[in-house]
């Protein structure tokens, strides 16, 4: 799937704005035919956003089940005989989108794109209406899991994953029109042979067979480098000018459909020149070892929720900057398009993860304690929630995977992996992962249940990702002991002779709390002091290849008592001002500085 643009022969209608919206407890709207018409007893609702914190109310705050939005577009005069399509960047968790009276298609799955064809279903030049039935339900069958509990108080959604289930239209909603014959998807992947750049492209069009596909690369002032002619080739740039961390630099790859002088189909596509490998214990960019800065982060703002937000986009992205971070991991799910975008063009390096997060009944939350459920079992995570989480896998890489700055993809986030059940489990899915892009590593993000020694899943991995809280979660507050634990642990793991990424270390922090007592937990200086631990820790570990602090900034989680007001191990505020740590870090990752 190619994510809508405006070209010379496509153009697209964004359709954000207030939508009609309204809660189906019952789940009635289906069968009463809500989509048949004006939504009955509508409110509205802003589009992109999370619906629960728009409302001041807590029954849509805390709300799962079927809810439904409905808008209503002009289709421009001047797509009369051109393909018409209606375009999701994401619905939360799943979707069933009606155009008038047809329903046109259904995805499950929160944070990945979908799209139908809607030519038939709709007339240039007059309205048509648009309704999506969205469902924010988790269970067992779904990435993430979940569960709804009877209780003496009614139905309550459960879930593992230390982050609010936030839900509604996150991302931008489009209308738009192409040629009948047009292009469906394009590849790239991209090689180094000394200061020769090589870009393999696949393009896959639909349509008409009498067509030809042209490419013509263009570097960043727009001259021409490279041409070619074919549905797929190689495309040599001598001097080449690499894609490399801090230095976003872009090729534009346009290709062409051409029916004998015409072309009936352009679309760009962005091609950052770089190469990925794991040698050994390094992890090489451009054949340079990579050490990652950075943290994991979440997409999770005031008001809006997981609603997709330029400004933040752009405001996080300068943080990053001001702090010297490098990087970052999009836990736990896939993050914005326009994000990935952004980070091709300001050289910042992504760990992509998949929605796989929860999968641990040792967890509730990243804190330990039994769930009362068993992870893997033919009742709870089974081969049908395998099959759910292969196609976010293949969905995730079919998203991203053009993006010179993913590096790595991490295909879950803390699962149980200390069980023959996790074994069977994941196994198939790094196949999965590998088969969809050979050319990037992939790996998963261990959780402290299983250390080494005891864990059966990081022998599929090409890198190991750690999550570890030695003085937090253990040894709290004593960071003497936490510094011989952490240490005794990691160079188990360092025998491996795998790269190491330390994807979770923090320490939650009142922002404002101080103490002049060292090991004061929650104080900004008991983070600064834990994070000083951790960094002498990891600067003695050579395998130790990336420090990943969590979190960026503090963000919503379901209520309880270890969670005040959310989590609060952000290194800035909610609102993006900075706690003690932000110093430190910026000490220690600007070099320039
Ligand atoms: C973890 C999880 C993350 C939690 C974090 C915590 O290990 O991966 O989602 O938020 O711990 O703060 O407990």
């Amino acid at each position: 799937m190619l994510r809508p643009e405006d070209t010379s022969t496509r153009e697209r209608k964004n359709l954000n704005g207030l939508w009609q919206f309204r809660l189906d407890s019952e789940g009635e709207g289906r069968l009463a035919g809500w989509f048949r018409g004006p939504l009955p007893e509508s409110r509205e609702m802003a589009v992109p956003a999370s619906f629960n914190d728009i409302a001041a109310d807590a029954t849509v705050r805390d709300y799962f089940g079927d809810v439904w939005y409905q808008t209503s577009a002009w289709v421009p005069q001047g797509w009369q005989g051109r393909r018409i399509v209606l375009h999701f960047e994401s619905a939360t968790h799943r979707a069933t989108v009606w155009v008038n009276d047809v329903e046109v298609v259904s995805h499950e799955g929160g944070y990945t794109p979908f799209e139908a064809d809607i030519t038939d279903h709709v007339t240039a030049g007059q309205e048509v209406r648009i309704t999506a039935l969205i469902n924010n339900t988790l269970h067992w069958q779904s990435i993430p899991p979940g569960v709804i509990e009877d209780t003496p108080a009614g139905k309550r959604q459960r879930y593992w994953h230390d982050f609010f289930n936030y839900a509604g239209i996150h991302r931008t909603v489009w209308l738009y029109a192409t040629d009948p014959t047009h292009f469906t998807d394009v590849t790239v992947t991209t090689d180094l042979d000394g200061d020769n750049g090589m870009i393999d492209y696949t393009v896959d069009a639909e349509g008409a067979d009498d067509v030809e596909t042209r490419v013509i690369l263009r570097d960043a002032e727009g001259s021409e480098v490279a041409t070619d002619t074919g549905g797929s080739g190689t495309l040599s740039v001598p001097g080449v000018h690499k894609w490399a961390p801090g230095d976003g630099y872009l090729y534009d790859l346009e290709i062409q459909l051409m029916r004998d002088d015409t072309v009936l189909d352009s679309y760009h596509q962005s091609v950052g020149v770089r190469t990925v490998k794991v040698d050994g214990i390094q992890f090489l960019i451009n054949g340079e070892p990579f050490y990652f800065t950075g943290f994991g982060k979440h997409e999770d703002l005031p008001v809006i929720g997981k609603g997709h937000s330029d400004a933040y986009l752009v405001h996080d992205f300068e943080l990053l900057n001001w702090i010297g971070a490098n990087s970052f991991r999009t836990s736990h799910y896939p993050y914005s398009e326009d994000v990935l975008d952004y980070a091709d063009r300001h050289g910042i390096v992504i760990i992509d993860e998949t929605a796989a997060v929860g999968l641990n009944m040792g967890l509730g939350g990243g804190i330990f304690g039994g769930q009362g459920y068993q992870t893997f079992s033919p009742e709870t995570a089974n081969d049908a929630t395998r099959e759910v989480h292969a196609q976010a896998i293949r969905e995730l890489i079919a998203r991203d995977k053009n993006h010179p700055s993913v590096v790595l993809w991490s295909i879950a986030n803390e699962p149980e992996s200390d069980t023959e059940g996790a074994e069977k489990y994941f196994e198939p899915l790094f196949g999965v992962a590998r088969q969809a892009d050979p050319t990037r590593p992939v790996g998963f993000v261990n959780v402290m249940l299983a250390p080494h020694g005891k864990c059966r899943v990081s022998q599929f991995g090409d890198v190991l990702m750690l999550n570890r809280y030695y003085g937090w979660y253990v040894d709290t507050g004593d960071l003497p002991a936490a510094e011989l634990a952490w240490e005794d642990e990691l160079e188990g793991w360092a025998s491996e002779g795998k790269p190491i990424i330390i994807t979770e270390y923090g320490a939650d922090t009142y922002p404002g709390l101080h103490s002049l007592v060292a090991g004061s937990p929650w104080t900004e200086e008991y983070q600064v002091e834990y994070l000083d631990m951790n960094h002498r820790v990891f600067d003695r570990i050579d395998a130790v290849v990336g420090e990943q602090v969590w979190n960026f900034a503090d963000f919503t989680t379901t209520s309880g008592i270890m969670r005040v007001g959310g989590n609060k191990k952000g290194v800035f505020t909610r609102d993006r001002q900075p706690k003690a740590a932000a110093y430190a870090l910026r000490r220690r990752w600007r070099k320039d500085l």
